[in-house]
């Protein structure tokens, strides 16, 4: 049973976590931000006895779907296969313990989905409008906002799009745009009229400010509080809940050909299917009684969607229940910079998995203390580092491993009897039965960071337990005292077996395997028993290893690659210079020579000399290139274009006569400009 009394009122638990877009893989940021924080939740709730179910599924309908499927020439079924498998399979790598992982392109879900709208379809709820819209003549389709770039009014930026400026970041309309074009022809799209249907936001407005800002006021966190209330002050609006679009689950009614419903409007439904599909016709207890807690986890973007939105729509139905809270984390950032899916900025969790094999609970840890809660957050690869070797490695692994080891040491493996307990072991036990209770209530809380923090705090405890009794010394005085403190530190071992579980459930599973300990729940822990004298333990095995500086090394090349292919990705000429007369050309005496020797200045690691045949004799010019070009020797009979009348110039010793012309490429490389054909040495360049 948990601690906290509000939560004792209830029989059971739906947890669900936010459906990632079919549209690529996880990465670390969904992970602190959702994934890693709802799984501590559910194991830890699992463990005090609850009643839970965890719900999760790939979101596979939405514009950013049919964009890649257009862009890669696949259908968008064939995108979301490919993604919903690689997040399926690495959440299961990772321990992400749901009880169903489902997909919103399941027939099921359509199902549900459209029924659902058909309900309030059919009961009037929804508000039927006929509106103006962007059309494609040519793709003969109306567009979604992301198929409509244009001048951002704000900015100038001339690649935003119908939903957001992400040069200024301006949320806009479509009809904002100037010079609005369509994606898919390219052309100017025209107005057309066509009907959605929109959940009358602003007539929820009442009770929605009654049940967020008055009966949620403290216990929804601050950053959740404080976005709906502007939400809500700003004054809501009337939402479309119907796009006209062809992959996504088919409106339902007659007049609604060629239309789909709004993502937003079917992937909050997709945890009310999922739960069919889990619980069969025992699913109605999980979203219907009050004696159930709903809690979604969710990032901050979706903050909206879960706490006013999808509420408006359960509301409108009348038959379920509310979430009971919604705590959102903040964004996780990745070495200073937004992680990004579209400039490949990002930690993958299946590469993470490749890379890291065997250490999922090192990235879980991490995440976990460096989650960000209360506000944007960066993890560094250096930091995962210091985590593992300053934390997992000699905190906790050092405690169990020590413990262990000194137990197969002066014991042969078995736990030793227990003699009088000094003052000293009086305190250790006295605080070591405070942990299950200290860590359980900040879970409750949310607060999950705190949590695992209070889990080390044990396994401080136990370090600290040994080293002020120091039962290597010990045995040689008093081994009586050493068998009672040497069985201390076991138990404490078999606590931390608990406690770890919901942050690190494949050490949990180690340790209680070495222990030969069976599955404990909460409550067990706290108590000074739970192994029994003479109760053997297995040989010990290291918890964590180091990880060593070329593995990190490894990584953050890897983002220093990606960072260098972005800016080559986002290169694009500069701007041309302002108009020069052609007599201002005219005055540049460019020229053709051919190369007759080339070879490095000495003590300067960028420069050439060039000998160079100009029509007129030979001239030496000295050029900035030998980076480039590692073997000199072979430009020689090369033609080059130099400016022949910049005045001489000593640069490192060589007077340089002129200059030789390169071009510098995207990459920065320069490349010489030669002419196309062998022309006479010395002819002009116009
Ligand atoms: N597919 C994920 C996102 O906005 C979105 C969540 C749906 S939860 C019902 O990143
Ligand atoms: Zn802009």
């Amino acid at each position: 049973m948990t601690y906290n009394e509000k939560d004792q009122q209830y029989k059971r638990f739906t947890v669900t976590s936010a459906l990632p877009y079919a549209n690529g893989p996880v990465h670390i940021g969904h992970l602190a931000g959702v994934y890693v924080p709802a799984d501590v939740y559910v194991r830890y709730l699992r463990a005090q006895g609850e009643e839970v179910m965890f719900i999760g599924g790939s979101d596979e309908h939405g514009v950013p779907i049919t964009i890649k499927a257009r862009k890669e020439g696949v259908t968008p079924q064939d995108i979301v296969d490919r993604y919903h498998k690689i997040i399926k399979d690495s959440f299961a790598e990772l321990g992400i313990s749901f009880d169903i992982y489902s997909r919103t392109s399941s027939p099921e879900h359509h199902e549900t989905a459209a029924a659902y709208f058909k309900k309030l379809y059919d009961e009037g709820k929804f508000v039927e409008k006929v509106s103006m819209q962007y059309y494609d003549e040519e793709a003969q389709q109306f567009l979604a906002d992301r198929y409509i770039t244009g001048t951002c009014p704000h900015c100038g930026n001339e690649h935003a799009y119908g939903d957001q400026c992400e040069a200024c970041g301006t949320s806009l309309n479509a009809t904002d745009l100037i010079n609005p074009k369509s994606t898919l022809s390219g052309n100017p799209p025209v107005m057309r009229e066509t009907k959605h249907w929109y959940l009358p936001l602003d007539q929820d407005e009442p009770w929605l400010r009654e049940w967020i800002l008055e009966q949620h006021k403290g216990d929804w966190k601050t950053n959740v509080y404080g976005q709906c209330k502007s939400w809500i002050d700003a004054g809501l609006q009337p939402r479309a809940v119907t796009r006209d679009l062809d992959w996504g689950v088919k409106v339902p009614i007659e007049g609604a050909d060629g239309k789909v419903l709004y993502v937003w409007f079917d992937a909050p439904i997709g945890y009310i299917s999922f739960t069919k599909q889990l619980k069969g016709n025992d699913w109605e207890k999980w979203w219907k009684d009050k004696d159930t807690k709903l809690v979604h986890f969710i990032g901050k973007d979706n903050i909206v969607f879960h706490c006013i939105i999808f509420p408006a729509m359960l509301k409108a139905d009348g038959s379920y229940i509310l979430p009971a809270n919604v705590p959102a984390n903040e964004f996780l950032n990745l070495e200073g910079d937004k992680i990004s899916t579209s400039r490949n900025w990002a930690v993958w969790l299946h590469e993470y998995l490749v890379d890291f094999p065997g250490k999922q609970d090192v990235l879980r840890y991490t995440l976990c203390s460096n989650a960000p809660e209360t506000k944007d957050n960066d993890f560094t690869w250096k930091d995962f580092q210091l985590k593992n070797n300053s934390e997992l490695v000699a905190i906790l692994g050092n405690f169990v491993n020590r413990t262990l080891v000194l137990t197969h040491k002066f014991y042969g493996g078995k736990v030793p009897a227990r003699g009088p307990l000094p003052e000293l072991e009086q305190e250790v036990l006295k605080e070591m039965a405070t942990f299950p209770e200290r860590i359980g209530r900040s879970i409750e809380s949310y607060r999950f960071r705190e949590a695992l923090a209070e889990m080390m705090n044990l396994a401080r405890l136990g370090n600290k337990y040994l080293t002020d009794r120091e039962p290597w010394k010990l045995i040689k005085t008093d081994p009586e005292l050493t068998a009672t403190v040497m069985n201390l530190s076991l138990q404490i071992c078999a606590n931390l077996a608990i406690l770890c579980a919901p942050f690190l459930p494949f050490t949990a599973d180690k340790m209680r395997r070495i222990m030969n300990l069976p599955a404990m729940g909460w409550k067990d822990a706290g108590r000074a028993d739970l192994l029994m004298e003479g109760h053997l333990i297995d040989k010990p095995e290291l918890l964590f290893e180091q990880i060593d500086d070329a593995a990190i090394d490894a990584q953050v090349n890897k983002l220093l690659e990606t960072k260098r292919q972005n800016e080559l990705n986002a290169w694009a000429p500069n701007a041309v210079k302002e108009t020069v007369a052609l007599d201002d050309f005219g005055k540049m005496d460019i020229r053709v020579g051919t190369v007759l020797e080339c070879s490095k200045v000495p003590k300067a690691d960028k420069l050439l000399q060039f000998k160079i045949e100009d029509g007129m004799g030979t001239r030496t010019i000295v050029s900035g290139i030998a980076k480039f070009y590692p073997e000199p020797e072979k430009l020689v009979g090369m033609q080059v274009c130099f400016i022949a009348n910049f005045a001489p110039r000593k640069l490192k010793g060589v007077e340089s006569q002129g200059m030789i012309l390169s071009a510098e490429d995207k990459d920065g490389r320069l490349v010489l400009v030669t002419p196309s054909q062998l022309v006479t040495p010395g002819c002009n360049v116009g």
